[in-house]
């Protein structure tokens, strides 16, 4: 207290009180307590105080020391001069005088307060009055009154350190850094007292004693502010007297404040790649709000889509939008916050990505292994390498799309999980493979690793093929042959009864990469059929056995045989027979379907099936089928066949259908045993006449045996098994060498001796006997059918 107070005020309160408790006139205790001025008394001088413009009591007691005493006269000096009187003899106003100094400002107050009241106090009022008492009886009293008049200084003034005046709010200032608040005051008598306070709590304070010229400046400096100085509010005060309270200004601070936190909120792992991942970062502290950034491997992020600033929590959000790529796993993500005000406010939260991606594999040979020199029976491997986020749980091996297994016994063995042996390959091992690594992202399948396998070329197709060619007329012979790699050359060799004669190359074209030769061949004469083998040959050596072809003369093709109906309605049937030798040539198949009045349907169809349509309801029907190509038509089969009654109820048909298969059963076991006698005999022909039937299937039409049998009574249907034990059939149909266009009653008429109502009106021709060689001959006709009408009938033997 004593440090902030001039000393003179405190001294002279203290003596005030004293005097005070010292003088047991009321009066002058309440001239201590007036308004606006204060008085104590200093020996016998009376000190009053007041500040310019107030009021001010000079205290002069003019009570009469005896009792029967009165007062007379009250007369104030300055410096001797009288300056007020105040004269009881003269009643009203008139009684008072005052001169210039104080005029119409000063007034006698005799009761209660027993003083002169000065209004409107004046600078030059200051200095010491003498009053004089005179009473009627009692002696003068005199008393010695000081006045000091205070002058109250300017109302402060906050400056920066700019020297800018502030009003309201100062800054703002950057958090940590330095700031000035000057506060500047002038004038007061006596020198006033400077402070700046913070709430009640004094900071600084300028003394009077501490004299400066003209005005007195205080200067406040806070260091390395901090946010607890934000919206601090700082007053600065001038006092030199009690009377009033000090004058003041205030400013309040407003600071630019770093960001203190940031954190990235969503922190959910792990990522998939492709997938929208949302990811929120939140700083705090920053004020203006913080810019927030997001950083990914060094690189600026632009898909931030909102940033959001909430004062009132003085927070900032930011939301990030990306889609993570699968080499972002592993990297680091940043959300930075910064503040422009400041240089290195910037602080950061990191995100390690863990994201998931689907496995990507990749497929190798074995280190040592040449990829284009695998041989059959060498041993291959493959490794997989997989890259995959969580890693794979498996890996599975295919080839050409088929899975592998793991086969130590088959030479397949996979081992940990990434790598495939395959021990003694073969050429059937060639093609592609592929790994397929599996995680919870899914399956990631290699490129195709395509295996290449050496191996000499081989025939396509194992049958011996057999080609019909018409004399003077030019066929072609196509040669396709598997290999790897392709071949470049091409064998072709004719083996006739002249013997082996090699093809000139002029006459067969090569298209190596298809594997393919096409030989164009004319036979001129009888001894250009034969048997022709290609072979062709590679870097790894030529073919082992040939592809053959044995070229027959074209012929007219044989007859279908082993016909079956099918779904026989009121209307309609179906019917597929088994096709026979097509002559070398392509064949039609044709069915005509005959009725008593004549040709219901007559179908022409590329293959042995055909659908009947419109045939009408319970008719009884002869069906004719044969085949035909450009040399002429087979023999012919045929069968009998009723369509089932149109108002027949669906049971009956059924029951139908059932006793039908029974009865084709039972007809099927007796063809087999009837085919089996044809083989056998067959069999014993064949060992007594020819040694040329080693070809198998009707191939046996060899061209030595054709020739052999054109002198042969018949040819043989394989449907007709002859009943007369001499008979020449079975026997393999035969194929002329020089084919002439058949002679119409050549072709093996079938033997229909069947007793179905309806004969068809060609009965006479289907009748007609083999007469090729002009001897009658009888047949016996096996026919297959799903029909009930046949049961009866299915069987007839000429
Ligand atoms: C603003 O941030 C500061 C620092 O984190 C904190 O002390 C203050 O409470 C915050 N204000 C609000 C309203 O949350
Ligand atoms: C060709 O005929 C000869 C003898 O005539 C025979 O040794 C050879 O195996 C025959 N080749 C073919 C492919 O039939
Ligand atoms: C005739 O066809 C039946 C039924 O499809 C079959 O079981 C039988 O083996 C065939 N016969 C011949 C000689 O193909
Ligand atoms: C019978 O006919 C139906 C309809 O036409 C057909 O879907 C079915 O395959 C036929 N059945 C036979 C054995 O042909
Ligand atoms: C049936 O059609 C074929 C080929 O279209 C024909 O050759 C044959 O003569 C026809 N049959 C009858 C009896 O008209």
């Amino acid at each position: 207290m004593n440090a902030m107070q001039p000393a003179w005020f405190t001294e002279r309160t203290v003596l005030a009180f004293l005097l005070t408790a010292v003088s047991s006139s009321p009066s002058a205790t309440q001239n201590t307590v007036i308004t606006g001025s204060q008085s104590a008394v200093t020996g016998t001088v009376t000190r009053v105080s007041s500040v310019v413009g107030g009021e001010a009591d000079l205290p002069c007691d003019s009570r009469p020391p005896q009792r029967n005493d009165s007062l007379l006269l009250v007369v104030w000096y300055r410096d001797d001069n009288p300056v007020y009187s105040y004269d009881t003899r003269v009643p009203g106003p008139t009684g008072h005088w005052s001169d210039d100094t104080f005029g119409e400002r000063a007034r006698w107050v005799g009761l209660p307060t027993s003083s002169l009241h000065v209004r409107d106090i004046q600078s030059r009022d200051r200095a010491i009055y003498r009053c004089r008492v005179d009473f009627q009886v009692s002696p003068t009293r005199n008393y010695r009154i000081a006045l000091d008049v205070i002058e109250l200084p300017s109302k402060p003034v906050i400056f920066d350190e700019f020297g800018k005046e502030i009003t309201g709010v100062a800054g703002p200032y950057n958090e940590g850094g330095d700031f000035k608040l000057i506060c500047s005051v002038t004038g007061g008598n006596p020198i006033p007292r400077v402070q700046w306070l913070q709430g009640e709590t004094v900071l600084a304070t300028l003394g009077a004693g501490e004299v400066q010229h003209g005005s007195r400046s205080l200067t406040l400096v806070v260091i390395n502010a901090t946010r607890a100085h934000l919206s601090a509010v700082y007053t600065c005060t001038a006092d030199n007297t009690m009377l009033l309270s000090p004058q003041r200004a205030t400013v309040r601070v407003d600071l630019y404040l770093r960001p203190l936190t940031v954190e990235i909120v969503s922190r959910e792992q792990p990522l998939s790649v492709g997938r929208k991942a949302e990811l929120w970062c939140k700083s705090t502290g920053a004020r203006p709000p913080a810019t927030i950034s997001w950083w990914l491997g060094g690189k600026q992020l632009n898909s931030v889509t909102k940033q959001r600033d909430l004062e009132d929590r003085n927070e900032t959000q930011s939301l990030l939008q990306w889609t993570p790529l699968k080499e972002h796993n592993g990297q680091v993500l940043t959300c930075k916050a910064e503040h422009e005000k400041f240089n290195r406010s910037t602080i950061e939260s990191k995100l390690p990505l863990n994201i998931y991606y689907v496995p990507e594999a990749r497929m190798h040979l074995g280190a040592k292994m040449n990829p284009n020199d695998i041989e059959e029976g060498d041993d291959v491997y493959f490794g997989c390498e997989v890259d995959a986020n969580p890693p794979a749980y498996k890996v599975v091996w295919e080839h050409n799309g088929v899975l592998l297994q793991h086969n130590p016994a088959n030479g397949v063995i996979l081992t940990g999980n990434t790598n495939l042996a395959l021990r003694n390959v073969s050429r059937h091992q060639a093609g592609l493979y592929t790994c397929t690594a599996s995680n919870v992202e899914g399956d990631g399948k290699s490129p195709p690793l395509r295996m290449q396998v050496v191996y000499r070329p081989l025939c396509r197709t194992r049958e011996i093929k057999l080609i019909g060619a018409a004399l003077q007329e030019p066929s072609s012979v196509e040669c396709l042959v598997d290999a790897f790699p392709p071949p470049d050359t091409f064998e072709w060799t004719l083996n006739n009864s002249a013997g082996s004669i090699k093809v000139d190359a002029d006459r067969f074209t090569v298209n190596a990469k298809e594997g393919k030769s096409i030989l164009k061949y004319t036979p001129v004469s009888d001894v250009d059929y034969g048997t022709l083998s290609c072979r062709a040959t590679n870097l790894a050596g030529q073919q082992v056995s040939p592809c053959v072809y044995t070229l027959l003369p074209a012929t007219r093709p044989d007859p279908p045989t082993n016909c079956t109906v099918y779904n026989l309605t009121d209307d309609s049937l179906d019917l597929t027979c088994l096709s026979g030798y097509e002559g070398g040539l392509s064949c039609t198949y044709i069915a005509e379907v005959w009725a008593n009045e004549g040709l219901v349907v007559n179908s022409t169809n590329a293959m042995t099936v055909w659908n009947l349509r419109r045939l009408g309801a319970k008719r009884h029907l002869r069906v004719v089928v044969y085949a035909a190509n450009a040399r002429g038509r087979s023999e012919h089969v045929s069968f009998s066949v009723e369509t089932a009654p149109r108002l027949s109820p669906r049971t009956e048909a059924q029951e139908a259908w059932e006793v039908n298969w029974a009865v084709g059963g039972v007809l099927g076991a007796a063809l087999t045993v009837a085919i089996i006698l044809c083989l056998a005999l067959i069999a014993t022909r064949l060992r007594h006449n020819s040694t040329n039937y080693e070809v198998s299937m009707q191939s046996s039409k060899n061209q030595k045996a054709s020739l052999q049998k054109r002198s042969s009574p018949d040819d043989c249907n394989p449907d007709l098994i002859p009943l007369s034990k001499d008979a020449d059939c079975p026997k393999p149909p035969e194929y002329s060498a020089v084919v002439k266009p058949e002679v119409k009653n050549s072709s093996s008429a079938v033997s229909l001796r069947t007793q179905s109502p309806g004969t068809p009106p060609s009965n006479t021709e289907l009748q007609n006997e083999r007469t090729s060689n002009g001897a009658l001959r009888s047949h016996r006709e096996v026919v297959t059918t799903r029909t009930p009408l046949l049961a009866a009938h299915q069987e007839s033997c000429v």
